[in-house]
């Protein structure tokens, strides 16, 4: 009492990176610690491609996550090289790396090496326990998770259902250095509302459209305007062929624009203020192998 958290010697501050597999639930695991959702997250593999930080502040600490796209053995063009990249970075500066892997299927071999080059503490969660259905193999599994990544601190959560959720931050506090917070107290993410609102319509893309569209698919924010009463957000959604960009626009536009409708919804959410969203479709052909447009859309340096 009578000293703001910044002066309180006992403040406690990390930088904590979750790595895993695609589809683990990385994403969904970031948003419920937020208790807000900052992350895109979707059935389909590889929804997440850049490093995406988000911040959760108490009156004692600051956890700074990196949310990172799932890890890819053998990148199969650039974009997927360019993600691993960014893997990598997001582990360089952790305080702690939080390791999530799949519940029902850890795969537990497979990153032994992976985790033999991490030198900071290491947590390791176990997700989606509600789809276990045969509780001794959990057992086995947490059992075989301390042996493999040497380390106490395996646990058992369900990021959808919110299960033991706390715990996993209880961990990180006792795991995080005394420190001053990184950033205001007030913020949950140092990314632009423009980045934010392009992963929103990417996400609504993941879900309504199928096979290569999602993944040939980049949206780039091209005009902000604040006005009074709405902010006014021009978009351009970049797919590699003519036959996707048919695809997107559907029968008569019918498909942009429910794609167009959806977005808006989860972007007035997020912002709390009401939105007009425009969406131009354009082609890059092949941009997801090409260096010089995956600098462009920020995803190379
Ligand atoms: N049943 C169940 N599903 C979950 C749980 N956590 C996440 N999911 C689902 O798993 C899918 C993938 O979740 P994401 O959070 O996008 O996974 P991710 O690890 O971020 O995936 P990438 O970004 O592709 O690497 C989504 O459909 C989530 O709703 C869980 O605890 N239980
Ligand atoms: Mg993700």
């Amino acid at each position: 009492v009578g000293c703001s958290a910044y002066l309180c010697t006992l403040f406690k501050s990390a930088f904590v990176t979750i790595i895993g597999l695609p589809n683990v639930g990385k994403s969904t695991l970031l948003n419920a610690i937020l208790g807000e959702d900052l992350v895109i997250t979707n059935p389909k593999a590889q929804t997440t491609r850049h490093r995406i930080k988000g911040i959760h502040t108490t009156d004692s600490l600051q956890l700074v996550f990196s949310d990172t796209p799932g890890i890819i053995k053998d990148p199969a063009y650039k974009l997927q090289a360019a993600m691993m990249g960014n893997v990598d970075e997001a582990l360089e500066d952790a305080d702690i790396v939080l390791l999530l892997l799949d519940g029902p299927y850890p795969r537990i071999e497979e990153f032994k090496a992976v985790v033999q080059n991490i030198k900071v503490p290491l947590v390791v969660v176990l997700n989606k326990i509600d789809q276990v259905q045969d509780q001794d193999a959990l057992e086995k599994h947490l059992e075989e998770a301390k042996v493999a990544f040497k380390t106490e601190h395996v646990l058992v959560i369900s990021a959808l259902e919110q299960f033991n959720v706390d715990s996993v931050v209880s961990v990180l506090e006792e795991l995080a250095p005394e420190h001053p917070p990184y950033y205001p107290l007030d913020i949950i993410t140092d990314e632009n509302v423009r980045f934010i609102v392009s992963e929103m319509i990417r996400e609504q893309i993941l879900t309504q459209f199928k096979k290569e569209i999602p993944y040939s698919t980049e949206v780039v924010v091209t005009d902000y305007k604040e006005e009074k009463k709405l902010d006014r957000i021009e978009c351009t959604v970049y797919v590699e062929r003519d036959s996707q960009k048919i695809i997107l626009l559907g029968k008569k536009g019918a498909a942009i624009k429910k794609l167009g409708t959806e977005a808006r919804k989860k972007i007035e959410a997020f912002i709390h203020k009401k939105v007009f969203l425009g969406l131009t479709i354009k082609v890059r052909k092949d941009w997801r192998k090409d260096e010089q447009e995956l600098k462009r859309f920020g995803y190379l340096k």
